[in-house]
């Protein structure tokens, strides 16, 4: 059978991990990687979207493996400079990253679309697949907190995920729509691939664009999610503590609640294979495997995997 057209929808650091993954193992033409925007944020005059650099990065051969984001031997003193000129420094942007910022920013100045700019940017970076943004439009992830509401980085960074949220709103997604290249994959795509990304504000905003959930819900070919709470704890960030904070089970069945309607099949880790049966109630499949992706053999063969779950499957 030949390789499948495949349209992952990626957070950061998660989704970057299993789109660098899926992107060894599937020709460039057959994967479109949509990706996050509500994370984005306007720091020193510059438009910064965090998610669309850790997938960008990740894809390039760039990412700093500490983190997960940034590039890879980064310095910071050009945010040390700022901070001597009275700016906030608790973003952390490094020297080499700022470049991405300053272009991206110019692009948009010039008039490019969002897509446009992110297509430049990769393409100049080596990148063959298509890493698009969920949409052109402004979209912005609010936390709702008990110290108020928060942009996402202020939450996510500055307060470090400390205040105790009691929602999320995506501001401006009802006014925006999927971005050509995503409205495209969602019509074209023969699966789509939930890479395991913060269900609540990772994937939550790309769900929140109109039409996109149901394009899902109607998609006719396997829709597969990989779980990012792993022996119930998140794999990166703050999906368990969120998930607890808004009364969700915090496990991977908590994740497969809230993909119900809209996935075939959740894969799981290894440790998490008691929860088989609750998965497949809420009406997906429950695929047990090797979900850690420390090295990049193991997200080349967590793709693999996949790939062939796809290639192999009939409802
Ligand atoms: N995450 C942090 O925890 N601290 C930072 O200072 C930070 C800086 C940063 C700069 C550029 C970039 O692309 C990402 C950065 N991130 C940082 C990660 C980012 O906040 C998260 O990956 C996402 O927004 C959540 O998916």
């Amino acid at each position: 059978m030949p390789q499948p057209k495949i349209l992952a929808i990626a957070g950061g650091v998660g989704g970057a991990k299993l789109a660098l993954g899926l992107a060894r193992g599937l020709p460039p033409e057959n994967l479109t990687v949509v990706v996050n925007t509500g994370d984005d944020e306007t720091f020193h005059g510059l438009h910064v979207s965090p998610d669309l650099d850790s997938v960008t990065y990740a894809l390039a051969g760039l990412t700093n493996p500490d983190t997960g984001w940034g590039v890879a031997g980064d310095s910071f003193r050009t945010l040390e400079a700022l901070g001597r000129l009275g700016a906030e420094t608790w973003f952390g942007l490094g020297d080499l990253d700022f470049a991405t910022h300053i272009r991206r920013t110019a692009l948009l100045a010039d008039g490019m679309s969002l897509s446009q700019a992110t297509a430049e940017i990769t393409r100049h970076l080596g990148i063959t697949c298509a890493v698009v943004p969920m949409t052109d439009a402004p979209v912005r992830t609010i936390a709702i907190t008990d110290s108020g509401e928060l942009a996402f980085q202020e939450y996510f960074v500055h307060r470090g995920c400390e205040p105790r949220i009691t929602g999320v709103r995506f501001d401006g997604a009802d006014a925006a729509q999927p971005s050509p290249a995503f409205a495209d994959a969602l019509r074209d795509a023969d699966a789509i691939v939930y890479c395991p990304s913060n269900p609540l504000v990772s994937v939550g905003p790309i769900l929140a664009v109109p039409g996109v959930r149901d394009s899902i819900a109607n998609f006719a070919g396997p829709r597969i999610a990989v779980s990012p709470i792993v022996g119930g704890q998140a794999l990166k960030g703050p999906a368990a503590k969120m998930m607890g904070e808004l009364g969700e089970e915090v496990n991977c069945v908590g994740v497969a609640r809230r993909y119900v309607g809209l996935c075939d099949a959740l894969v799981i880790d290894d440790v998490d294979r008691e929860h088989s049966g609750a998965i497949e109630e809420c009406g997906m499949r429950a695929v047990v495997t090797g979900t850690i992706m420390q090295t990049e053999f193991d997200k080349e063969r967590l793709a693999r995997e996949i790939v062939e779950l796809i290639a192999g499957w009939s409802r």
